[in-house]
């Protein structure tokens, strides 16, 4: 049964004692949700006006059309754009955040902050245009950051928001341009799909999922300025050695687990955990105290300070029923409402921290830029008193701990590339493609869904495709799965890349300085990162004068769950990259839906979705697909 729900070791380890204390976890409400409204799995269900709700029968007995005369097609796209909207609302607000923060910085009223990588702002600033020459930086932070808000102001339609123009093919632009799919401003987009699928409405299903493009378009445009602001502000990544999964907490420290996504928050918890350390040992932990990530604010503070990662989405709760963790600390997104029922059960102070997100039971501190420091260290003085509380005796930490390599984005790439040919850095793996010793890239993205068994499809996948050559990134939860299961390794590399990958990683670690090859799977930060992966596609795009849905480049979620995920993968199916999903999407209500996001996708954008539940099929498909574009390429 266990092992049904989860292949980490941890989990496993854990779930009887969960059990044991009464403590319900998010597979048994998976348990107790069965079986599940089937008019919902296929996406036929309209709650969007008080006649209803309507659903429209899939057997073709029952009604075919709603009250108000909306059918299956139109329903099912509504529904689904309207999650596109939600994941870009969410990446985006993200990224206003961090925006508005550098804004802040810049103008020097922020003092808890500071830029700490002036060449990546210069860099961020070349790429948007932006004249820096006899420049501070200050002043340069202060137009990237009034350039990069203005992808939140612009009135011009016919002018697409700054960030995508700056970071796409030319030839992309174009054929998007054609399809009038390009956002001009985020929140005008985000609001127009929540507009157009207003009762009475928008009903024309390929009308709206092209209005869906275009908002998941604004969401990779918020997801591309979240990121590379938030290395100006952080750190770019670069390549760290750390450990994963719950065997990284201590039993002698004030445990401190930073969840959600924004590193506006996790970054001076950090810092402040680093000054109050002796104030943790004075309270009796003799460890001081050990801060590890949870989902994606793991991921970023993984790949950038190399923290260890305690776990990814789906075993949040596993992390407090080892009775170790003092103070779990959110922000937002994917935090399950159910954690401040178990810390409760334990002494684990919740703190949330942004005052649209908050959990019934949970401590709030109001946290602000402009307080930030005094906030976390509030947030701290929390975690050192419930660690005073913690009892001994219910401290289960499993010993189960990975190595992982990380801190993998655009520029660490580059550089390790760069150790190989520094005039031409990407020579040696453009060569590599072309020569078959790298038979393609996979971009592993996305959660963890209880409809699939925990990091099983990730991991069933990865090692086939690394067998086969397939050059591995991932990110988001993924990336958690993968650094859990010890494939972010050398070891890994030696045990799992087929013949030529290895010599590829091998050839390239060793110049870098590794002393032996690349990690099998290479972390390139949270899901809010997969923009970095873009950034490397277009790259090897430009130089060989082709566009994204030419290389063989393809992208899988093999247990996508969220808002944010479908959003995602839209747009990596609007960037021309094929797209594979591992559970399935709440479309299939609407043959024409399907239709349009599995096969004409493909033509109006060279990308499109594929459903393959089978991790081991799914690998084959992308093997497949790999190959055609190599074809379409003549190597
Ligand atoms: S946290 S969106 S479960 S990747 Fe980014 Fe993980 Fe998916 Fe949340």
């Amino acid at each position: 049964m266990t092992m049904n729900h989860s292949i980490d070791p941890a989990v496993a380890a854990l779930l009887p004692l969960a059990k044991k204390e009464g403590i319900a976890t998010v597979w048994d409400r998976y348990k107790a949700m069965q079986p599940q409204c089937g008019f919902g799995q296929l996406g036929v269900c309209c709650r969007i006006c008080w006649k209803g709700p309507c659903r429209i029968d899939p057997f073709g007995d029952g009604p075919q059309r709603g009250i108000c005369g909306a059918d299956a097609d139109t329903i099912v796209a509504r529904n689904v754009i309207r999650m596109i909207a939600s994941g870009a609302a969410s990446h985006s607000e993200h990224g206003r955040h961090v925006a508005l923060a550098l804004l802040g910085v810049a103008e020097g009223k922020l003092p808890d902050y500071r830029i700490r990588d002036e060449e990546k702002l210069r860099a961020v600033a070349a790429k948007l245009g932006l004249e820096t020459d006899g420049k501070e930086i200050p002043a340069i932070a202060r137009e990237v950051a009034l350039a990069t808000l203005g992808d939140f102001q612009n009135q011009d339609h016919d002018t697409p928001c700054t960030w995508l123009a700056s970071t796409l093919t030319e030839k992309r632009l174009e054929r998007l341009a054609g399809l009038h799919a390009l956002p001009h401003n985020i929140d005008a987009v985000v609001t127009q799909i929540l507009a157009r699928t207003h009762v009475g409405c928008d009903a024309d299903p390929a009308n709206l999922i092209l209005g869906g493009v275009k908002g998941a378009l604004a969401d990779y445009d918020g997801m591309c300025l979240a990121t590379e602001l938030s290395d100006v502000l952080f750190g770019t990544p670069r390549p760290a050695v750390t450990a994963a999964n719950l065997g990284v907490l201590k039993e002698d420290a004030v445990n401190i687990a930073v969840h959600g996504h924004n590193p506006l928050l996790s970054e001076v918890v950090c810092d402040l955990a680093l000054l109050m350390d002796d104030e943790a040992r004075r309270a009796g932990a003799a460890g001081g105290i050990n801060i590890v990530g949870i989902c994606c604010t793991g991921n970023e503070v993984m790949v950038r300070h190399g923290i260890p990662l305690a776990t990814n989405y789906l075993s949040q709760e596993m992390a407090l029923v080892t009775g170790a963790v003092d103070a779990m600390v959110v922000d937002v997104q994917c935090i399950m409402p159910s954690v401040s029922e178990i810390g409760a059960c334990f002494h684990t102070e919740i703190i949330t921290t942004m005052d649209d997100n908050r959990i019934p039971g949970a401590t709030h501190v109001r946290f602000r830029e402009t307080t930030a420091a005094e906030n976390a260290r509030e947030i701290v003085s929390l975690a050192i008193a419930a660690f005073r509380r913690r009892n001994p005796q219910r401290v289960v930490i499993p010993d189960f701990r990975q190595t992982a390599v990380v801190g993998f984005g655009t520029e660490a790439i580059v550089g390790a590339l760069a150790a190989l040919n520094a005039d031409d850095p990407l020579k040696p793996l453009i060569d590599s493609i072309a020569n078959g010793s790298i038979r393609g890239i996979a971009l592993f993205a996305g959660c963890n869904n209880t409809r699939t068994t925990q990091d099983s499809s990730f991991v069933t996948m990865a090692k086939k495709l690394a067998r086969n050559n397939v050059l591995l990134l991932a990110t988001g939860c993924g990336a958690g799965s993968f650094a859990k299961h010890g494939l972010m390794t050398q070891e890994a590399t030696e045990e799992h890349a087929g013949d030529s990958l290895k010599g590829v990683l091998t050839a390239v670690g060793t110049a870098a300085g590794l002393g032996g090859p690349l990690p099998l799977v290479l972390h390139m930060g949270s899901c809010v990162d997969n923009s970095r992966a873009v950034e490397v596609a277009v790259a090897v795009a430009n130089r060989l004068g082709v566009d994204l849905d030419q290389l063989p480049l393809v992208a899988s979620a093999p247990e996508a769950m969220s808002e944010k995920a479908v959003a995602i993968g839209t747009w990596s199916v609007a960037l021309g990259i094929p797209t594979h999903l591992g559970t399935m999407p709440q479309v299939t209500g609407s043959p024409a839906v399907t239709e349009l996001l599995t096969e004409t996708a493909k033509d109006l954008l060279g990308g499109y979705f594929m459903v393959e539940l089978d991790p081991d099929k799914a690998a084959d498909r992308l093997l497949a697909v790999i190959d055609e574009r190599r074809q379409g390429l003549g190597i």
